[in-house]
């Protein structure tokens, strides 16, 4: 699998040379080595523009009709993680396929869950009351009112996460407003939409405008959610009109007045529900499974990626020092041969029989090979061996061992491909794809991702001490020749 790279040497080369002139002008700071967060940007640009021209746009899929099929197949999936976490781990799975179990149910379920939502006062808690005394046609509804959403504290935050979750997981959301829609309302009901969630938005309290003033703003909401709400879809209802004070001429000349109470008027909602209802009913049903399984699947498969990596990490770790006692026992004077040292490709089947990816040997050379050669050609290899020379030069340490860059180097090279690799894996679906080949686009973003995440001063100080611990008193034998 040879990879075809050659615009990418030329554009690593130009970053590399600019990330070089920066270096010289760090003057040897250890205070700045923080502009390593510089180059590293830099360097991450070059890697977006690589492969910019192969990057798919991804877009929101929106109605698209479902099948009971796809929504089985997504629960088995899920029922696979679940098993696969039970297999990997004495994991306490007993619950998450209790949930399994609740999913395959909800397929026939015939009741409609309705969460009602919006801000706070809208009016959600007189709706949903008017609705439940309403309603009486089938499919029958179940109505929850969700906490009010917009508050604006932080206290609330929590309880405002939790309410959009429960709007989205429910079969049908009717988000209520009283008028023109503020930012954050349009916004959550992008989020809703982006979620593939069906949304009735219903603009309440009526009776607080004028007439005319009520078609203005139905038809303003109407026009600013037309992207993503049919234009039946906006509907205008007045749950809890106030009294209205009615005067009334006698025949005697005086004027009589008295409050009355105009009746509630849901018609238009209850007219849409009526119609959505009779069309959408089992697709509304299939999609909150599949949105119920995909969360399931999601758990399960976290769970497993916090199994696998702690079984993955000490693996890096000794291959590691491995790396770093090879290098500094026969320090290699060109950057390339360091990068080769660092990745093993023992290392890359290790760990992809850890997550599941069966490799060859020769597949595992391939890869060890292509990220030895991404780490030169995104200047990670000079830019790391130059920040562990002046973290050594800036420790006074006066004699630094020959071969102590190249060998805490080799071990952080290890260490960056080793927890790349490991953040791969965990973004491949389980799909043993090793046939097609590395996502050399993904590979080159998580090698930066990491990079920039292990790059800070900090780390690297105690890295290189940790290294230097490792391999000045080391007791084998090749090492002490040198030392
Ligand atoms: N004028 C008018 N007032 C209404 C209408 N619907 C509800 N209200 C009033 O608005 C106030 C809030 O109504 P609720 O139903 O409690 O609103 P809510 O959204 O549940 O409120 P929270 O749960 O506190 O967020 C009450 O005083 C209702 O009587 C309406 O159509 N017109
Ligand atoms: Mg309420």
């Amino acid at each position: 699998m040879a990879v075809k790279l050659r615009r990418p040497i030329l554009v690593g080369g130009i970053g590399l040379s600019f990330s070089l002139l920066l270096l010289q002008n760090l003057h040897h700071s250890v205070d700045q080595l923080s502009e390593f967060g510089v180059i590293g940007i830099i360097a991450l640009g070059t890697c977006l523009w690589l492969f910019q021209r192969q990057t798919k746009h991804t877009h929101i899929q929106l109605d698209t009709p479902l099948d009971r099929a796809t929504v089985e197949k997504v629960i088995a999936q899920a029922e696979g993680a679940v098993s696969q976490l039970e297999i990997e781990a004495e994991h306490q799975v007993a619950s998450l396929q209790e949930r399994i179990a609740q999913l395959k149910g909800e397929l026939d379920r015939q009741e409609i869950h309705l969460a009602v939502t919006g801000g706070k006062g809208v009016g959600k808690t007189t709706l949903v009351n008017l609705l439940e005394s309403s309603w009486e046609q089938q499919p029958k509804i179940c109505l929850q009112e969700t906490t009010a959403l917009f508050s604006g504290t932080d206290v609330n935050l929590t309880a405002e996460t939790a309410a959009l979750e429960q709007a989205i997981a429910s079969d049908l959301v009717l988000f209520v407003t009283n008028g023109d829609l503020t930012d954050p309302e349009f916004q959550t009901l992008q989020q809703l939409r982006a979620a593939n969630q069906r949304t009735v938005l219903v603009f309440n309290k009526q009776d607080q405008y004028l007439a005319d003033e009520r078609a203005t703003v139905l038809l303003s909401l109407r026009q600013r959610m037309s992207s993503t709400l049919k234009t039946e879809d906006v509907v205008a209802i007045t749950a809890s009109p106030v009294p209205v004070k009615v005067r009334s001429h006698q025949p005697d000349g005086s004027v009589e007045e008295w409050m009355e109470q105009p009746a509630p008027d849901i018609s238009q909602l209850t007219q849409q529900l009526t119609q959505v209802l009779a069309t959408e009913a089992q697709q509304l049903v299939w999609a909150s499974t599949k949105r119920a399984a995909i969360t399931l699947k999601t758990e399960a498969r976290t769970l497993l990626n916090g199994v696998r990596r702690d079984r993955a990490l000490p693996v890096i770790e000794q291959y590691q020092w491995i790396a770093a006692a090879a290098a500094f026992a026969n320090p290699v004077p060109a950057l390339d041969l360091l990068a080769t040292a660092a990745i093993n490709a023992q290392l890359v089947m290790d760990l992809g029989g850890i997550y599941q990816q069966k490799f060859s040997l020769q597949q595992a050379q391939t890869v060890a090979g292509t990220m030895g050669s991404l780490m030169i050609k995104l200047g990670l290899v000079e830019l790391s061996s130059k920040a562990i020379g002046t973290v050594l030069k800036s420790n006074a340490i006066t004699f630094v061992a020959g071969g102590a860059v190249q060998g805490v180097s080799a071990a952080y090279l290890t260490r960056l491909a080793g927890l790349s690799l490991i953040e791969y894996f965990q973004q491949q679906e389980a799909a043993i794809n090793s046939e097609t080949g590395l996502n050399l686009h993904k590979l080159c973003q998580t090698l930066q991702n990491i990079f920039q995440q292990n790059q800070q001063l900090g780390f690297l100080q105690g890295f290189v001490k940790q290294g230097l611990g490792r391999l000045l008193p080391s007791p084998q034998p090749q090492s002490s020749e040198i030392a």
